[in-house]
């Protein structure tokens, strides 16, 4: 386990590690605990660089995604992968790691990604994801500014800033935000493009549309459904409760999604990037090819709730991804099928090893371990 208790603020995680080869790359990524962050880590690291995450503190421990890739800090040369506290909305904590890390590249992955949630606390989701992506920006700059070193940076943005204007969405697309979290990923996403011009940054953003795995949060719809799904298959639950299930989205694989956003930053000019499958399926649809996979039928289980309806509603998303396909060389490899399939396999695969616990008697079957 990535114990917290080995994320140390007076270790010097860069500079006093004589273990870097001078010509390793050095990453530093917020939201590393997350989907995307777990993900891109792993690329990084395969890739050869040295990868510094900012992780928040929090009562329980946060680092489920990355257990697998940690490696104790005492044993400072396999340890590739560092943490570090620091949250968004510190600005004095960011440039702090900056100074120490050293990064060449920085991906800004933190959010409080959830859009309905954003409904809920909209001043803190303002805070985290549109001024906490300008605190990063003006860390960076003034880092650069104070050394002389140069720093790449990544700005996760999203295909929600599209909002209800018509699919297919380019880069060259109007925003609509439609919620709380979408208007705060424009504000980011306009802090980038005034960070690139006035200070010359190297940034980025890159307009992701939805991407999902396994390693998704439990509460974004397809997570929901195909962890629902295991438990209902193997008699843990019988019923699954949805808002609405006609939104359309442009579903990819968050394993593949990584390699755009590293590929952003090894251009001879910073841009901006939709990444996308430019296939568009409805939640309708994800229930049929799930429930499907496993023999059910989703009609049987599937109930709608109006509590999981939004205020305002983003109704179809479908990217055009020409622009990163010919200037990124970059293409989705897993397609809406197997993402599904991929999904479910190991969600019943949890769902199995819950059943063996409740039988046991270890826990009921509504708490999940
Ligand atoms: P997750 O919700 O899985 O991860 C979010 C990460 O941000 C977690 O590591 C979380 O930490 C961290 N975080 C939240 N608040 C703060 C804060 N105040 N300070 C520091 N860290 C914080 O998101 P994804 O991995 O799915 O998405 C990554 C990024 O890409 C996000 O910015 C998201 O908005 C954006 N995006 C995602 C898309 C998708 O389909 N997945 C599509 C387009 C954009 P903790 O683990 O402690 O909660
Ligand atoms: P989204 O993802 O809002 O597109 O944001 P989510 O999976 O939450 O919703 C997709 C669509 O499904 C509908 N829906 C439900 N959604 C949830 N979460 N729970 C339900 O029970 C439910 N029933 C129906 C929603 O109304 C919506 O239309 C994700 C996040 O990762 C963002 O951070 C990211 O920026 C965008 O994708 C691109």
């Amino acid at each position: 386990m990535a114990s917290q208790d080995n994320v140390s603020r007076s270790e010097a995680p860069n500079g006093s590690d004589s273990h870097i080869a001078p010509t390793t790359k050095v990453a530093f990524v917020t939201g590393i605990t997350g989907q995307d962050g777990s993900y891109l880590t792993e690329f990084l690291l395969q890739k050869g660089y040295e990868v510094h995450g900012l992780i928040r503190r929090s009562s329980n421990y946060n680092t489920q995604r990355i257990n697998h890739i940690y490696v104790d800090p005492h044993n400072a040369n396999k340890a590739r992968m560092k943490l570090h506290y620091a949250d968004l909305s510190d600005a004095s904590s960011l440039r702090r790691w900056l100074d120490v890390i050293k990064p060449h590249e920085v991906y800004n992955l933190a959010a409080q990604s959830h859009v309905a949630v954003s409904f809920e606390i909209p001043d803190y989701t303002a805070d985290v994801v549109a001024t906490g992506a300008l605190r990063l920006l003006e860390a960076v700059r003034s880092h650069m500014a104070d050394t002389g070193r140069t720093i790449k940076y990544y700005q996760a943005g999203s295909s929600e800033m599209f909002g209800s204007t018509p699919p297919p969405q380019s880069e060259t697309t109007p925003f609509h935000p439609r919620s709380p979290y979408a208007a705060s990923k424009c504000a980011a996403h306009w802090y980038t493009v005034n960070y690139r011009e006035a200070y010359n940054l190297y940034a980025c953003n890159g307009i992701l549309f939805n991407h999902e795995s396994p390693r998704r949060g439990e509460n974004f719809v397809t997570r929901k459904i195909t962890r629902a799904l295991g438990r209902i298959k193997v008699g843990l639950q019988t019923k699954l409760f949805l808002g609405n299930i006609q939104a359309s989205r442009d579903w990819g694989f968050a394993g593949d999604y990584v390699e755009a956003m590293w590929l952003m930053l090894q251009q001879e000019k910073p841009d901006d990037y939709v990444v996308a499958t430019e296939e568009s399926h409805t939640v309708e649809e994800f229930l049929e090819v799930s429930f499907g996979y496993l023999g059910l039928n989703w009609k049987d289980h599937v109930e709608i709730d109006k509590r999981y309806f939004r205020p305002t509603e983003v109704d179809n998303l479908k990217g055009d991804a020409s622009k990163a396909k010919e200037g990124l060389k970059w293409k989705p490899k897993v397609g809406f099928v197997q993402l599904v399939k991929m999904m479910v396999d190991e969600d019943l695969e949890t769902a199995k090893r819950e059943k063996v616990l409740v039988d046991a008697g270890y826990i009921d079957a509504q708490q999940q371990p």
